[in-house]
């Protein structure tokens, strides 16, 4: 026979449902397991009221009245609650898995470059930073290029156009306007010359950076591409100290297997002057498609500054000695990944690209 205490007993499950109901769906569901018109468990008790004995039937039925107005009353307001928490229309679902970012890597020619960068900056040189185009007297003369030199022919250079007053009056119209930034540099030696007319030695310093050149695109040559160049001044630096630091750099570029062979060479800026050659690190020196049969590979041109560099930037070449070297990140980035293209690095083919992880 249904008795009040089962009214009660139904309000303390439901009591207990309504508090583990966290969502909209969750709590419509209870109302259909307690108030739902055929099989709600308050509505089958309201169903029995005829079974009650008749001295409790009042009671019975007042009770069921308010526990289902406590019921109705707790619903609405569990909803309403739940409803104030909906996420404004159009705002972000953050309980949607997320999409998985796409990771972008270093550019290979970065990676090289900071690769080099990395190694100098551990042994203490600092990094220079200096203008894309420069003047005449940073980019040739101090590096004693006079205008009819012929290594000037070796350098094909891209001249910028010049200012108007400059066109029609020549190079003595506005003295200061002039002469600067009259060419895109076709070496990073630029800024390590502004570095000595600014700075006593000693010097320890890279430059690297963009260069220009009037070359055509091919395998081999783009007309902008990238160098590293280095320089180490102070009294009584040798070509021993070259030797040694550009041995010891290569090793840690490429593997400490490598050997290394210098060749006498000739800079303007540098004398004596040498190319560097290193055993090929495919074939290790025995020969290949990669190393053209020689078993080494030209990686790095270097020599002792020339004392005419020295005394145009106000150095005493009778005091002070120093040495210098220069590479091309392209060719470097090229022998390591054995890609045998340059233009491949400029073309931004990010199935090229890709294939470089960090
Ligand atoms: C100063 C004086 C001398 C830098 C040097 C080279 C030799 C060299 C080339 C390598 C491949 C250029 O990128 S490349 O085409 N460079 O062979 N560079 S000595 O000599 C200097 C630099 C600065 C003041």
């Amino acid at each position: 026979m249904p008795d009040i205490k089962d009214i009660d007993s139904l309000w303390q499950t439901f009591s207990a449902d309504l508090a583990g109901a966290s969502t909209e769906r969750a709590v419509a569901a209870l109302r259909d397991r307690y108030l739902g018109r055929k099989q709600g468990s308050l509505t089958l008790l309201f169903q029995q009221i005829s079974h009650v004995a008749p001295e409790a039937r009042k009671a019975f039925g007042q009770r069921l009245n308010e526990v289902k107005q406590r019921i109705e009353t707790a619903l609405a307001g569990q909803t309403a609650a739940l409803a104030a928490t909906r996420p404004p229309a159009g705002a972000v679902d953050i309980t949607l898995p997320g999409r998985r970012p796409v990771i972008g890597h270093r550019h290979p020619l970065a990676a090289m470059r900071e690769r080099i960068e990395g190694i100098f900056s551990r042994w203490g040189y600092a990094i220079l930073d200096g203008p894309e185009t420069e003047d005449d007297w940073h980019c040739f003369e101090a590096l004693n290029m006079p205008p009819e030199h012929p290594a000037r022919d070796m350098q094909d250079t891209l001249y910028l156009e010049q200012p108007l007053e400059r066109r029609l009056w020549g190079a003595g119209a506005s003295p200061g306007a002039i002469d600067r930034a009259t060419l895109l540099r076709t070496h990073t030696s630029s800024m390590q010359i502004r570095y000595m007319e600014t700075h006593e030695p000693p010097v320890r310093i890279i430059a690297p950076g963009r260069v220009y050149r009037r070359d055509n695109l091919d395998v081999t040559h783009t007309p902008m591409f990238q160098q590293v160049e280095g320089l180490v001044v102070g009294e009584g630096v040798s070509m021993a100290d070259l030797k040694g630091t550009l041995v010891s750099f290569l090793r840690e570029l490429f593997s400490p297997q490598t050997t290394v062979v210098f060749r006498p060479s000739f800079f303007p800026y540098t004398e004596p002057s040498a190319d560097i050659f290193m055993s090929c690190f495919v074939c290790g020196g025995s020969g290949c498609g990669m190393c053209k049969r020689t078993g080494f590979i030209e990686v790095l041109g270097c020599g002792m500054v020339h004392p005419a560099v020295f005394k145009a930037v106000g150095y005493d070449p009778d005091r002070i000695t120093g040495f210098a070297f220069g590479m091309g990140i392209e060719r470097l980035a090229l022998l390591r990944h054995g890609v045998d293209d340059i233009r491949a690095f400029y073309d931004n083919d990010l199935r090229f690209l890709e294939q470089f992880p960090l």
